[in-house]
């Protein structure tokens, strides 16, 4: 198995540290999955913000929206109605919560290694019954002078897709939930395709079915339909368990690249790549049979929840061929690497 990224020597780029919390009461407990765009001459990353109180020794406590305010529940670990067996997501009473809540802030860099909040750009919030439990993960698409935000919303009602967009960064338009729980890993295609808008998405089959990554189209970018299953996981591979979208496809001589993520039952997540026609994205020519990348650094290994490679952005560089990604680190830390196009299709089968 090869490993053909080439992660940058400053890794981890923003580490919780590095942020101050939007809140006195809370800690940041991880900047993670950032979306990635091009905007007046400076790479932007949208970092997600995973915050909780300070932990107290045998109480586990998270945060979780009320309207406008931050209500803090706190439980006992040794409560026989807790079920807190994953650090991310907890089950009490017979209801799932997160472990964290988190928010979108809006980082820039001249260089593409050195990032910096600046003045006057809002960070995003979960608002909403819909949104109680914090906004994850967004992928941010360029098109026609818009930038299109998809993101993770997340409630005790479910788990599914919400877009807001932007021209300027600093006003936003909110489109409630575009796709329904359970739903994730929505990223929009750059260009429309014989007039229609494309995304790719992740819904979750309880029983018959799973975690694929599913196509979908719309008139207008908002309303999606024409749902179509393109790339599922694997039995006994390293993406047996769940796959799902990084973020907008590059579009390439050969075809739509998408990176992706998949994970095992084991929950290491490393990143793929596959191929979509250009003229009808619903046909897949390749998929790569190895991982393209896996945690192997120290800091993707151990974290808030260690072995995950996890990216949803990028910047494709003018040579054609590098694609600088930005990913999360063992759910803590925000990296960026190098991937070669060239390398990615020799792996492709
Ligand atoms: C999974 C993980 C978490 C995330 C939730 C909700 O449990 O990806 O990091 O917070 O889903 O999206």
């Amino acid at each position: 198995m090869k490993d053909i990224a080439k992660r940058f020597a400053e890794n981890p780029l923003l580490s919780p540290g590095d942020l101050p919390p939007s809140n006195d009461g809370l800690q940041i407990a991880g900047l993670l999955n950032p979306g990635v765009f091009r905007h007046e001459n400076k790479t932007w990353l949208i970092v997600r913000v995973a915050e909780r109180p300070e932990q107290k020794p045998g109480i586990i406590s998270f945060p979780v929206l009320a309207g406008k305010n931050i209500r803090i529940m706190e439980i006992d670990r040794n409560d026989p109605e807790l079920d807190a067996g994953d650090a991310r997501v907890i089950n009490y009473q017979g209801t799932d919560y997160l472990t964290t809540l988190s928010h979108l802030r809006l980082l820039c860099s001249d260089d593409g290694v050195h990032f910096y909040e600046p003045d006057g750009y809002p960070s995003l919030f979960g608002h909403g019954i819909l949104q109680a439990f914090g906004i994850e993960d967004c992928r941010v698409s360029s098109i026609e002078g818009t930038y299109y935000l998809t993101f993770t919303a997340v409630s005790e009602n479910g788990v599914g897709v919400g877009l807001r967009t932007t021209t300027n960064w600093k006003q936003f338009s909110t489109h409630g939930m575009i796709l329904p729980p359970h739903n994730k890993d929505c990223a929009i295609f750059e260009e429309k395709i014989n007039g229609l808008y494309y995304a790719l998405h992740r819904p979750s089959s309880v029983d018959i079915g799973g975690n694929y990554i599913w196509l979908a189209s719309s008139p207008d970018g908002i309303h999606w339909g024409d749902h179509r299953c393109l790339v599922k996981t694997r039995a006994g591979k390293w993406d047996s368990a769940r796959v799902g979208a990084g973020a907008a496809p590059i579009k390439t001589e050969k075809g739509w690249l998408e990176i992706y993520h998949g994970a095992n039952e084991q929950h290491r997540y490393c990143l793929g790549a596959f191929l979509l026609d250009h003229n009808d994205p619903s046909k897949v020519l390749a998929r790569t049979e190895q991982p393209v990348m896996m945690p192997t650094a120290e800091y993707e290994l151990t974290g808030f929840f260690g072995q995950v490679v996890f990216t949803n952005g990028h910047v494709l560089q003018p040579d054609g061929d590098t694609v600088t990604i930005y990913y999360g680190a063992a759910d803590e830390f925000v990296c960026g690497a190098h991937l070669s196009i060239r390398e990615i299709y020799s792996l492709l089968k």
